[in-house]
């Protein structure tokens, strides 16, 4: 699933349709009063949340969108056809931001389209300049301009279960067996350079990679993809069990992550917050004892401790089973 991140798009929203200069033609009468239609309002653009996209990538190689604009009015003071209003569908999680007003639409929802842009409204017809001094006015205005702006479109992903750990804990290999997902497993770190994403019984899992002590401050893929880790609802912490001690790995990462989403910061979501649990990786590369051994170390620190094989296909359906049990508990 590719993943591309940020773009930016000009939008125009519709011009609004021309008014025009009609008379009503009655017998015997040239002019028997003015009666040029409106013309139609420009078709307005909003932006709807849709959670089967998962990327921008549909955006990705357009540079402008348009929204139709309204027909002219008519004889017998027909309006003119509305334009179509433009609806966007932009993944769960996108942020768009107007540059012209800096104004900033956060999709959080699937459906509800909010507004972008306005169409322009339709000119008037000359039915409107009619007085008792004027019996057949000429008048008729153009229709106005859609409004239009440059916007910086931003895919916060929003993830419900984010997968972090250091560099080949297994991260992308689980995500690939619990998901549909591609991703490229490889036995040197940083495999993964942006987060892969797949869909676990209609929850979406995100692989965030390039997690190494000082990434809070620009490390490895530093900042990049942390900022992905404020949209997740659930975080699992991989490690792999050929660590001697699994808690100093999930130290390293906890304090990062800390140093990313500070406790009690005003404002914005904390660590604190996010429900957490752990799985020991890598089953397969050591005994049972050594297994049993290491969960009860971790279990001090943390409550929920899974261990698995991707290898051997150990534990892993059990692990699936409970994480979308525990997952549909929260609320979407
Ligand atoms: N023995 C064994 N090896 C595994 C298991 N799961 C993953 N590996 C191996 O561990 C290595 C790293 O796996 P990845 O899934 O690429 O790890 P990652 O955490 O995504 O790594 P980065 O993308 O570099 O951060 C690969 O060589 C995998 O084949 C497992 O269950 N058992
Ligand atoms: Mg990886």
């Amino acid at each position: 699933m590719a993943f591309v991140d940020e773009l930016n798009l000009h939008i125009v929203a519709g011009r609004g349709g021309n008014g025009v200069v009609r008379f009503l033609h009655t017998k015997g009468k040239d002019k028997a009063g003015p009666s040029g239609g409106d013309g139609g309002n420009g078709g307005a653009v909003y932006a709807a949340g849709s959670r089967s996209r998962h990327s921008l990538v549909d955006y990705k190689h357009v540079k402008e969108l348009r929204a139709k604009g309204g027909g002219d009015g008519g004889r017998n003071s027909l309006h003119g056809k509305s334009g179509e209003d433009l609806v966007l569908s932009f993944p769960v999680g996108t942020v768009i931001k107007n540059l012209s007003t800096g104004e900033e639409v956060s999709i959080e929802e699937e459906g509800t389209p909010v507004l972008l842009l306005k169409g322009g409204m339709g000119g008037l017809g000359n039915e409107h300049f009619k007085s008792s001094v004027n019996r057949t006015p000429k008048e008729w205005t153009p229709g106005k301009p859609g409004e239009e702006a440059d916007f910086f479109i931003e895919l916060r992903l929003l993830a419900d279960l984010g997968l972090v750990g250091l560099p080949n804990a297994g991260k992308t290999n689980f995500l690939n067996t619990v998901t549909k997902a591609k991703g490229k497993v490889a036995d040197y770190p940083f495999t993964t350079l942006e987060p892969n994403l797949g869909d676990m019984y209609g929850y979406i899992v995100a692989d965030i990679p390039g997690l190494i002590e000082g990434a809070s401050e620009g490390k490895g893929l530093g900042h990049a993809f942390l900022r992905h880790i404020r949209r997740t609802r659930m975080l699992a912490h991989l490690i792999s069990l050929e660590h001697k001690d699994p808690t100093v790995p999930y130290t390293t990462v906890r304090n990062e992550l800390e140093r990313y989403l500070p406790a009690g910061e005003a404002g914005s979501e904390s660590l604190a917050d996010k429900d957490e649990l752990v799985i020991l990786t890598k089953r397969d590369l050591v005994d049972e004892k050594t297994v049993e051994r290491q969960m009860k170390k971790m279990k001090k620190l943390n409550s929920r401790v899974y261990a698995v094989s991707i290898l051997d296909d150990k534990a892993v359906k059990e692990l699936v089973d409970e994480l979308v049990k525990i997952l549909r508990t929260k609320k979407k």
